[in-house]
């Protein structure tokens, strides 16, 4: 009895202990994004990997999304890697923690040209024979998680850049109606799933998703099942599509959602105040795209945090292209996916601070700097009102502008992003008479 208290007691302290050392609980007081998506009727999922789902990584994953994508497990490769021979026990556990944290599950992938196991890439097959694989393998899988599962990425990747089929062991083997024969397959697997084809470079209007478009066309009038199309973002720093929107927009036309299934936004390693204020830029016009559209399903990020990404191993160089971190604290991209829900940003933990850093007779140069710490900004607004009849005259680094005594700065477009640990300054001249009191500066 003594060493069993003894040892529930180091258990709590250990806890204790673990949840001071926790992550940095930096937006703990913002609205988390899944309630702000789920608010607009959208959807704000992750990719995620199994054995992570634990400590921080499982808490940011559960708290912040409502919804997971198994970034690898539910691959062929992953769940079948010597033939009749199945290894469920990641997807399985990723969809039992979605389950327990009342999340989607969006199901990826099962018909596509990589991550297959070898003994399917190795073997000589018939068409008869590959299509009868092909049949099993999505009736095993589906068939696994019926109910479960509310959207399939049932064919990824089927296109070429220039819209022709890509060359693949499916497109070789069964001719074009691999897509149609493996979306009917799922269907009767789980006529309750939403059937998607996923692909990138497909996000702008051009001869790729023109492509899709007109594949989606075609399988409508054919009477094929198809519910969605997913468009998987894997965007460049700063090279969000224009077109982006009104491609979603033509999509939802046709009678089919529209989900954003993998974004990310690459940089240039290393990244700094200004690649990361661009990258926040780009995921809230992406967000905004998908807010804007009713039949925009919503927005999946291809891992949440920098330590979870596959972008350093394919991009030498290139990287910290998620919203968090790699010690899982929220970057201005976070801020700005927030934003574009809906969601208004906290303040709590950044400082504005005022002063005169010169003054002659009838004018003064003045400054504000704002500071955070353990949390960061992507836009900011600095007001105060002047008490003694002062005017402002010229200010730099930001726009301000004054009516009566009130004064409101706002950021420039290269300086809306404050990270944790960082500040920004601007300036100003004014005038003054008689007086000059530092006023109390309110951030927003
Ligand atoms: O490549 C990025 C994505 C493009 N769209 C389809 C997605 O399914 C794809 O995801 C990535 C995963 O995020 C990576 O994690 O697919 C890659 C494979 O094409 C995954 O990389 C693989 C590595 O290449 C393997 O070496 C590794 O064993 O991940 C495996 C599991 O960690």
């Amino acid at each position: 009895m003594r060493s069993l208290r003894t040892g529930l007691s180091l258990a709590a302290l250990v806890a204790a202990v673990a949840a001071l050392f926790a992550a940095p609980a930096a937006h703990a007081g913002d609205t988390p994004l899944r309630d702000l998506a789920a608010a607009k009727g959208k959807v704000i999922g992750t990719a995620v990997t199994g054995s992570k789902l634990t400590g921080t990584y499982g808490d940011i994953a559960g708290a912040q999304f409502n919804s997971l994508t198994p970034g690898n497990a539910m691959k062929w490769g992953s769940v079948e890697p010597t033939q009749g021979t199945f290894n469920w026990a990641e997807a399985d556990q990723i969809v039992a923690f979605a389950q327990a944290h009342n999340q989607q599950v969006r199901g990826h992938t099962l018909v596509w040209h990589s991550q297959n196991p070898s003994w399917l890439t190795n073997g000589t097959w018939t068409s008869a024979q590959l299509g009868s694989l092909l049949q099993n393998h999505i009736s095993t899988e589906v068939g696994r998680y019926k109910g479960e599962i509310a959207a399939w990425d049932v064919v990824n990747e089927p296109f070429n850049e220039d819209g022709t089929y890509r060359s693949t062991l499916w497109y070789n083997g069964l001719g074009a109606d691999y897509i149609a024969n493996a979306l009917t397959w799922a269907r009767a697997a789980d006529p309750d799933a939403k059937l998607y084809i996923n692909d990138y470079n497909v996000e702008g209007v051009n001869a790729k998703s023109t492509a899709l478009y007109n594949l989606v066309k075609d399988l409508k009038s054919r009477g094929v099942p198809i519910d969605g199309v997913g468009l998987q973002a894997h965007l460049v720093l700063g090279q969000v599509p224009s077109t982006l929107q009104q491609n979603i927009q033509r999509f939802a036309d046709l009678g089919v959602d529209v989900a954003i299934t993998e974004l990310d936004v690459r940089m240039a390693l290393p990244s700094d105040s200004t690649k990361l204020a661009q990258q926040a830029a780009d995921y809230k016009s992406v967000l905004a795209a998908c807010v804007a559209v009713t039949r925009c399903a919503g927005v999946t990020v291809w891992g949440f945090t920098d330590s979870d990404s596959w972008v350093p191993s394919t991009f030498p160089g290139y990287g910290a292209a998620t919203p968090y971190d790699e010690n899982y604290a929220p970057k201005p991209a976070y801020y700005a996916i927030a934003q574009a829900l809906g969601g208004t940003q906290s303040t709590d933990g950044c400082s504005a601070t005022y002063s005169v850093t010169s003054q002659w007779n009838t004018g003064f140069t003045g400054q504000v700097t704002i500071a955070c710490s353990g949390t960061s900004l992507s836009s900011w607004t600095a007001s105060w009102s002047f008490g003694a009849g002062q005017q402002i005259t010229q200010a730099w680094n930001a726009t301000c502008t004054q009516s009566g005594s009130a004064v409101s700065c706002a950021n420039a477009s290269y300086n809306g992003s404050v990270p944790s640990g960082g500040s920004v300054t601007f300036g100003f001249n004014g005038s003054w008479s008689g007086s000059n009191p530092l006023p109390t500066v309110t951030l927003g």
